[in-house]
């Protein structure tokens, strides 16, 4: 079975790292067209950085959770059984890799990265940023930024993406709002390519009714009881050695 898994600030937001539009998420505290998009930088970057300073710190204090340590095993066992995970998060943290995931696709770029705009480079970034600190490679000064897709900037990774979620044979959402595109689309494309779709949330997102499958709850609970559920659902008629558990939609 090949599962393509889009997660989103929900699967974190049990390791303390806030969420964008829940009642007290981050977009309720900050305006995100003044400090997640390219001309806010170039305006003021000096509030961007410090934006984006305060959540690597946050970040570095964090620990991944049960989901992000579920979807770690998800990828192991259906490797080992000749399947496949791919995971594709929206969310800037490495808290699936510290789980243990082995490749995770970071769409909206990754906090503990640089980028120059100088140069091109991409780095390793754990200390705060500022205008004033050089590019290690040009030496360039004013021209790092954190290696994030701001609103308006093309999200990262775009074509194995699609070809993974068009491949898959079962497409889950997790801890997603679905309000941000082209992630929001990717649920209508699955459908509309006979996959299979299921939304693990808190509670129903305003696009649930999209979705085949919903499962409602913590993800730190939900996550580890669906994976627990379809690894256990061996099939023998199925190659992959899986089948999605059935339609559960409580709306
Ligand atoms: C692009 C950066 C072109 C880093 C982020 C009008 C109509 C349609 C589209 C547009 C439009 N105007 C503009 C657009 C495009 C725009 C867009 O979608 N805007 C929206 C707001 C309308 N998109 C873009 O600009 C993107 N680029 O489109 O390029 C293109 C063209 C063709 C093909 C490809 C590309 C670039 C978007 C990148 C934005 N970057 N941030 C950062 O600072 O973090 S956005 C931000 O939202 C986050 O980074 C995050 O990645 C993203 C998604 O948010 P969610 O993860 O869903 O978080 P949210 O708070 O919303 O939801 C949390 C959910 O978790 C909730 O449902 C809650 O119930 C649940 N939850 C909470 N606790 C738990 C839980 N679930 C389980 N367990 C829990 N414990
Ligand atoms: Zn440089």
């Amino acid at each position: 079975m090949k599962i393509f898994a889009l997660t989103g600030a929900g699967a974190s937001a049990e390791s303390g790292l806030g969420t964008f539009r829940d009642k007290d998420g981050l977009w309720s505290r900050f305006d995100p067209m003044k400090l997640a998009t390219p001309e806010a930088f170039a305006h003021n970057p000096d509030e961007v950085h410090a934006f984006y300073n305060m959540r690597r710190q946050n970040l570095l204090s964090a620990e991944p959770n049960a989901a992000h340590r579920a979807l770690a095993r998800l990828e192991g066992s259906l490797t080992e059984r000749g399947g496949s995970l791919f995971l594709c998060t929206q969310n800037i943290d490495d808290l699936h890799e510290r789980a243990g995931s082995q490749r995770v696709v970071h769409m909206h770029g990754e906090l503990l990265k640089a980028r120059c705009t100088a140069c091109g480079g991409t780095m390793s970034w754990h200390e705060d940023l500022s205008v004033e600190v050089p590019c290690p490679s040009c030496r360039c000064s004013g021209g790092l930024r954190p290696h994030v897709v701001w609103f308006g900037e093309m999200p990262l990774e775009m074509d194995a993406i699609y070809d993974a979620l068009l491949g898959a044979d079962l497409f889950v959402a997790i801890g997603t709002s679905g309000s941000v595109y082209p992630a929001a689309g990717f649920v209508s494309e699955a459908r509309g390519h006979g996959i299979r779709t299921c939304e693990i949330n808190l509670e129903p997102s305003d696009n649930a009714r999209q979705f085949d499958e919903g499962r409602y709850g913590p993800a730190s609970e939900v996550v580890p009881a669906w994976v627990e559920q379809l690894l256990s659902s061996r099939s023998s008629s199925d190659q992959g050695g899986f089948t999605a558990p059935g339609p559960s939609h409580p709306k």
